[in-house]
């Protein structure tokens, strides 16, 4: 691309990285900065060639693609893009970008906390220090241990190599499922999840969201697991069916959850919030300085190397490269 700086759209906050990055290369449009923001599309609509999405609350559908005839790239921070019609958009001529493996590591030493923290109770006996409580009575030994578990992950991608590799070095015994072997994994495979679930006594979820993977932690998946399960949510909160996880644990059908994503994020239901046997993260897997650095970082390349004619860095399976012709 030559001559006048291409249009780009951003949707979310005005993080540093990704504006410093891009204004020299591109015309930087502020979607949130605008009082009315469908006047404020409208105004621009014809001229914006690539949207940087940052706030992943917006969903990117085929009504909001559709109303920038010129589009040819959305780069989106995050891993996860359930937020955006993948599919539309390769059918339609647009590249959409993530940021993958910047952010593994950290996940990863998230979900290895949760689990930590879900199967020892370190949160509970930090609030019962604050409460003043030791001076009475020591906290309680914790029926759970992650001794003599196995951990069956629920979708073996690069987090989940990255959570195996840890759960190894504790020397926990690992299996998975996903809907295709890993051909490099020497862990045992399930091609069914209820199947695993009956096998193991927890489960550390990391799929991606959307509709394929929509409540595939069911009733029937927490049943199987039993009343030692432990669930941890690393994925997205549609993926694990919330009413019948409540139900799980209040029945104690199993006997605790760790959860750092929500169906309807931030709103955390009533019932979980009551309950002292689970353990709440509000969506902190790669919430560090270094790692959101690294992912606004991503969003940046990936459009600086449209802006450059280039092909994109990450783009995801939806929408390869070379787009298809419009
Ligand atoms: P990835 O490398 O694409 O791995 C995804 C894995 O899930 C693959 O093993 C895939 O294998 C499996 N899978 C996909 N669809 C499935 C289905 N319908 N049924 C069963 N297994 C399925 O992705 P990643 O980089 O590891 O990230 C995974 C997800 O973690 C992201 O999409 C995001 O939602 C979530 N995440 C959360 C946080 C957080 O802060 N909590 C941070 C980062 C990512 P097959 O294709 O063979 O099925
Ligand atoms: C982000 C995530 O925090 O990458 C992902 O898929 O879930 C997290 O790393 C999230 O995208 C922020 O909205």
């Amino acid at each position: 691309m030559t001559g006048e700086k291409p249009d780009v759209m951003l949707i979310g906050s005005k993080k540093p990285v990704i504006v410093g990055g891009l204004e020299p290369a591109v015309t930087l449009h502020h979607l949130f900065d605008a009082k009315d923001q469908d006047a404020f599309i409208k105004s621009l609509a014809d001229k914006v060639r690539a949207l940087a999405v940052a706030y992943t609350a917006n969903k990117i559908d085929a009504n909001f693609m559709q109303r920038f005839p010129k589009l040819d790239q959305i780069s989106s921070f995050g891993v996860g893009y359930d937020h955006i019609d993948a599919k539309w958009a390769g059918e339609h001529g647009i590249i959409v970008t993530n940021t993958p493996d910047v952010l593994n590591e950290e996940v990863a030493d998230t979900a290895l906390g949760l689990l930590l923290c879900t199967i020892r109770e370190f949160p509970q006996a930090d609030r019962y220090v604050r409460a003043g409580k030791w001076a009475q009575a020591h906290y309680p030994l914790t029926k759970a241990t992650l001794r003599n578990r196995t951990v069956g992950i629920v979708g073996l991608g690069r987090i989940g190599k990255a959570i195996a590799r840890r759960l190894e070095a504790f020397g926990i015994p690992v299996v998975y499922h996903s809907r295709n072997p890993q051909p490099d994994a020497k862990y045992k495979y399930y091609p069914k999840l209820i199947d695993m679930a009956r096998d193991v006594d927890t489960l550390m979820v990391i799929v991606p969201g959307g509709a394929a993977t929509q409540n595939m932690v069911d009733r029937q998946v927490l049943e199987a697991l039993g009343p030692n399960g432990i669930l941890i949510n690393m994925a997205r909160g549609s993926v694990v069916d919330e009413p019948a996880l409540i139900e799980a644990l209040k029945t104690r059908k199993i006997y605790s959850a760790g959860l750092d994503v929500f169906a309807n994020e931030p709103q955390v239901p009533k019932e979980l919030l009551e309950m002292d046997h689970v353990v709440l993260f509000p969506h902190l897997g790669s919430s560090t300085e270094v790692t959101r650095a690294a992912m606004d970082q991503l969003v940046v390349d990936n459009i600086l190397a449209w802006a450059a004619g280039k092909p994109p860095l990450t783009p995801v399976p939806e929408t390869p490269y070379p787009p298809k012709r419009r």
